[in-house]
């Protein structure tokens, strides 16, 4: 908190509790560890204290830092932090020929542990600046959204089906795209990155739904703010309130890559239990111990 500018400490305080408060943050200009490392081929083994204390310092001041490990286990250092650099060949987000749709990582799976926000603080941005983290805000694109579009969105929901050669199977729990109060919506948009076992698509008993749900897409990728992330830039994002996901671009692979380190971020106090409801109990989660 004390490394913080008052005005930023301001904005970062706000960004969980405050209606008014942006979908997501940037923050350039932090100091960094004197002495980074070559960007590593993953899984890598280093500590860059300064880098980390940020990280984790501006994670503190939204609630708590964690991580999902297994999860992680093969392509990052697990625990709190993860290491984002790109690593051709290998499925997910450190994939950088893919371009990574838009996802709110919320409400999916239906697990305990989805993220309510996350952090990226940028080690080295990727010096051909072809990849840029997209954001898009909620609650712009239902403005921008058709009244129809939104009723459909709101009305039914939609369910990510695997598609296989000899098969089509569900994907995690039906869910809404639009749902949360007209003032404060949270849209909820689902990606898989690409497998090479299956591809997936986003479906719904109620047609117009479905068709709303990839004109929702479309619009957010348009509308999206496109974020270059390079040394020094940390990226706070509040899941609750927009969407976010990543242009395709071409790695180096000889250490001058784009390395973001990651965390999760829970305000701590949430509402458990499906489905959503105000009398659901309020419970601290125990997120840093195994019972
Ligand atoms: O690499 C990025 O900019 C975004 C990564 C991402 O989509 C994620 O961390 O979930």
């Amino acid at each position: 908190m004390k490394w913080l500018p008052e005005e930023a400490l301001f904005q970062v305080l706000r960004l969980f509790v405050d209606a008014r408060a942006a979908p997501a943050i940037l923050i350039s200009g932090l100091a960094l560890d004197s002495d980074i490392p070559p960007t590593p081929a993953l899984p890598g083994d280093f500590r860059l204290p300064v880098s980390e204390a940020w990280l984790l310092g501006l994670a503190r001041c939204l609630g708590v830092p964690y991580g999902m490990l297994g999860f992680y286990s093969d392509n990052a250092r697990g625990g709190l932090i993860r290491d984002l650099s790109p690593k051709p060949g290998l499925g997910g987000i450190n994939q950088p020929h893919i371009d990574l749709g838009l996802e709110a990582q919320a409400c999916v799976s239906g697990a305990a542990n989805e993220p309510e926000g996350f952090i990226l603080l940028a080690l080295r941005g990727d010096p051909q600046h072809g990849a840029l983290t997209r954001i898009c805000s909620s609650q712009h694109l239902v403005a921008c959204l058709e009244p129809w579009q939104v009723r459909a969105l709101r009305r039914s929901p939609v369910q990510t089906q695997c598609v296989r050669t000899d098969s089509l199977s569900p994907y995690g729990k039906p869910f809404y795209a639009i749902a949360g109060s007209e003032e404060d919506p949270r849209v909820t948009f689902f990606y898989i990155p690409d497998h090479q076992d299956f591809s997936y698509r986003i479906v719904s008993d109620d047609a117009e739904t479905e068709a709303a749900y990839q004109h929702a897409l479309n619009m957010a990728t348009d509308l999206a703010d496109k974020v270059d992330l390079q040394a020094g830039d940390a990226l706070l994002i509040n899941n609750a309130r927009c969407n976010h996901g990543r242009t395709a671009f071409e790695p180096q692979l000889d250490g001058s890559d784009r390395w973001l380190l990651k965390t999760f971020v829970t305000s701590g106090w949430r509402q458990v239990g499906a489905p959503v409801s105000s009398k659901r109990p309020l419970v601290w989660p125990n997120l840093l111990v195994k019972p």
